[in-house]
């Protein structure tokens, strides 16, 4: 007979207690962890695009097809987070680093979003599984090139409304984002990793490394439904690692930890990241 998992904890005092004994904590995020910054998640509310899902245009076909349309649609969500800023939670989560990192601990970030706001908040130990909003590939002579030009080329400027409504820019593919490079003058594409692409070997193979040496897994603001990311936390678990999540609802993973909380997480992460009593006697080694 299947034996039955025991329901997940929502029990603070005893999270508190693992974590004031952890000293490699892997935080890893989804979109949920910049919701309350105003930035829509990928499968709620707002995660439409005039009328595509994530999964119509974040693909390599999809750019392949309509480059012009792929990016109108990262140059509005780059123009966008000039208005976004880091929430409680990703603050929680940087100041957390900085005063373990003081007491000899470590706080990593394994970030499935591209919106830099753990930067912005401060985390330093960051993981971009997904690539970077502000960066782009050349389709060349392959240069990644970081990139906060607003517009990111002249004729992307006034386009991208999110609206159903708003007509296709149709771009000539000459006057889309063009590679820096001196000579190259290639064509560029966002830097971020689509459906059927494989993420970076060194990107994943830093992650493999934090989370088979982790003792505390915090899984914050993330549907678990995009591999690899997806068998993260719950590969954690299984090795006996304790693992927190933090949603406004119960995901596919849920099942597979030892802790849920839930709610918004620019609420329950700040409580479970507070400074714990303890934490005075620790001592850089
Ligand atoms: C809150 C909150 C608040 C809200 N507080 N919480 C194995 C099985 C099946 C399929 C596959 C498999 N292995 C690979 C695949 C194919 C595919 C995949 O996973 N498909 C699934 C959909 C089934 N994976 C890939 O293609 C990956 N490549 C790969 O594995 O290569 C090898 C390979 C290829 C093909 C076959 C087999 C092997 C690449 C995946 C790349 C994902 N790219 C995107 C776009 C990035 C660029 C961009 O941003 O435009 O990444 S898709 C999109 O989803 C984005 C996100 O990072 C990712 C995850 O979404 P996330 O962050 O979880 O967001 P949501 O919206 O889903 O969830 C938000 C959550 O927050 C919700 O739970 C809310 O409740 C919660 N929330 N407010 C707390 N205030
Ligand atoms: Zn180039």
């Amino acid at each position: 007979m299947a034996s039955k998992r025991a329901a997940p904890s929502s029990d603070l005092a005893a999270l508190r207690r693992v974590f004031d004994k952890a000293q490699r904590i892997v935080v890893l995020t989804g979109a949920g962890v910049s919701a309350e910054s105003g930035v829509p998640t990928f499968r709620g509310a707002g995660g439409l695009w005039r009328t595509w899902q994530a999964q119509d245009l974040a693909t390599p076909e999809a750019f392949e097809r309509n480059p012009s349309l792929v990016w109108e649609f990262y140059h509005y969500r780059r123009e966008v987070m000039a208005s976004k800023h880091p929430n409680q939670a990703h603050i929680a989560i940087a100041e957390c680093e900085k005063r373990l990192e003081e007491q000899g601990r470590r706080v990593v970030v394994i970030t499935q979003n591209i919106d830099e706001l753990h930067l912005r908040a401060g985390s330093k130990n960051i993981i971009e599984l997904h690539g970077n909003l502000f960066t782009t590939k050349c389709l060349k002579c392959r240069t990644v090139e970081k990139n906060y030009d607003s517009p990111i080329c002249e004729a992307l400027r006034g386009k991208g409304a999110p609206n159903p409504d708003a007509a296709d820019a149709r771009i000539a593919i000459e006057n889309l984002p063009k590679c820096k490079q001196e000579g190259c003058d290639g064509m560029t594409r966002p830097n971020v990793v689509w459906f059927g692409e494989s993420l970076d070997p060194d990107v994943l193979e830093k992650s493999h490394n934090e989370l088979n040496l982790c003792d505390l897994c915090l899984v914050v603001g993330t549907s678990s439904v995009v591999y690899p990311a997806a068998m993260f936390a719950p590969t954690v678990a299984k090795r006996g690692i304790p693992v927190a999540e933090f949603n406004i609802e119960p995901t596919s993973a849920t099942q597979h930890f030892g802790f849920h909380f839930e709610g918004q997480c620019g609420s329950t992460l700040p409580a479970a990241l507070a400074p714990t009593e303890s934490e005075q006697h620790y001592k850089k080694p």
